[in-house]
């Protein structure tokens, strides 16, 4: 770190994301944006979020109410890669002629040409995500994922999978994401869990916050209920409603956990207020506080949180409503930050 850093005072201009003074090589945590919605199927615009939530972090204060001096092992955001800025737009052009067609392209040789390029440049993404996760992890430092939509963390998570044995996730979402191929695309952000229990061996999936989704996804994870627990949102308010109070409800998630955890943090696992350009908004949902303390007590349990993955947030087209989606994820990046951080032993919970 260097001397002129201080953390009581405003960012600087120049410097990294959350306005600290930290070199990759002395970062004990690592964010690679993943700028990359290829996909979207509704309401984009996540391609932009890795900038807008770096922009954002500098207005977040650096002293947090639960953990001390979070930043001190350093943190560092790697630049956006040009290359997956080209496959996104190019991948994203040829998927929205396929979406506006209702994603039928069976009939159409041009079209079944065009999912052929986006599902090719998918594969590429994941390739790139997985072979950079696996540098950032062999160099011994905590990976973090800024999407992008959701089907960006695929290849980090099966790094992760590779270097923690057992790793379980923990899935924040309005949607189960279960769907197998989604509009013909075979990454598509609403297939990334399908995709993943499919190809990569973690032990558990705890899904929470889920409230729109179809039956195939709903019994898909029933006939998976040994490694697939869900908590949908109109069971966990139900609970809420007749009085059991949430840290029963938190307890409940955390039992259905292993020690080593991945979270996979779709924005619109939360209440819409605080994501309202996010890709695809549900009303319900967990308050910004609810999901801070799941992740808590996930943390006191004795879990560890070796990386985490943060997607679906969007600062829209309309730059003035979407710096409240970009200020919400830099707070959220940074408390999820602090207890990854915690749960590692690197900080002291105050
Ligand atoms: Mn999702």
């Amino acid at each position: 770190m260097e001397k002129s850093f201080d953390p009581n005072s405003a960012a600087a201009l120049g410097t990294g994301i959350f306005g600290l003074p930290f070199k990759e090589s002395d970062s004990a945590l690592v964010y690679l944006p993943v700028p990359w919605e290829a996909t979207a199927s509704y309401g984009g615009g996540t391609a932009k979020a890795p900038s807008a939530i770096f922009q954002a972090s500098c207005q977040v204060d650096l002293c947090d109410g639960d953990i001390l001096k979070p930043y001190e092992p350093g943190l560092f955001c790697l630049p956006e890669s040009k290359k997956i800025k080209e496959w996104n737009k190019t991948a994203k052009a040829a998927a929205q002629k396929i979406i506006s067609n209702g994603g039928d392209v069976s009939k159409n040789k041009v079209l079944k040409k065009s999912l052929d390029l986006v599902n090719a440049l998918s594969e590429k993404l994941n390739q790139e995500v997985y072979q950079e996760s696996r540098r950032i992890l062999d160099a011994k430092k905590i990976l973090a994922i800024i999407g992008g939509d959701h089907s960006t963390p695929y290849g980090a998570i099966k790094a992760a999978a590779e270097k923690f044995p057992g790793l379980g996730l923990l899935h924040f979402d309005a949607h189960h994401d279960l769907r197998k191929a989604y509009e013909g695309f075979t990454h598509s952000h609403a297939s990334i869990l399908y995709n993943v229990l499919e190809t990569i061996p973690v032990s558990r999936l705890v899904q929470v916050g889920i409230r729109d989704f179809c039956e195939e996804e709903a019994d898909y994870a029933r006939k998976k209920s040994a490694q697939v627990s869900v908590f949908y949102d109109s069971q966990i308010k139900a609970a809420l409603f007749s009085g059991e109070p949430w840290i029963g409800i938190v307890s409940r998630i955390i039992s259905q956990l292993p020690e080593k955890i991945w979270i996979t943090f779709d924005i619109d696992g939360l209440d819409p207020r605080l994501c309202p350009n996010t890709g695809t908004p549900v009303p319900g949902g967990l308050d910004f506080d609810q999901a801070v303390y799941l992740i808590a007590q996930t943390v006191k349990s004795g879990r560890k949180i070796v990386g985490f993955d943060l997607n679906e947030v969007s600062p829209g087209s309309n730059s003035k409503n979407g710096e409240w989606d970009a200020n919400v994820g830099a707070r959220l990046l940074y408390k999820m930050t602090a207890w990854t951080l915690a749960s590692l032993g690197l900080r002291e919970i105050r």
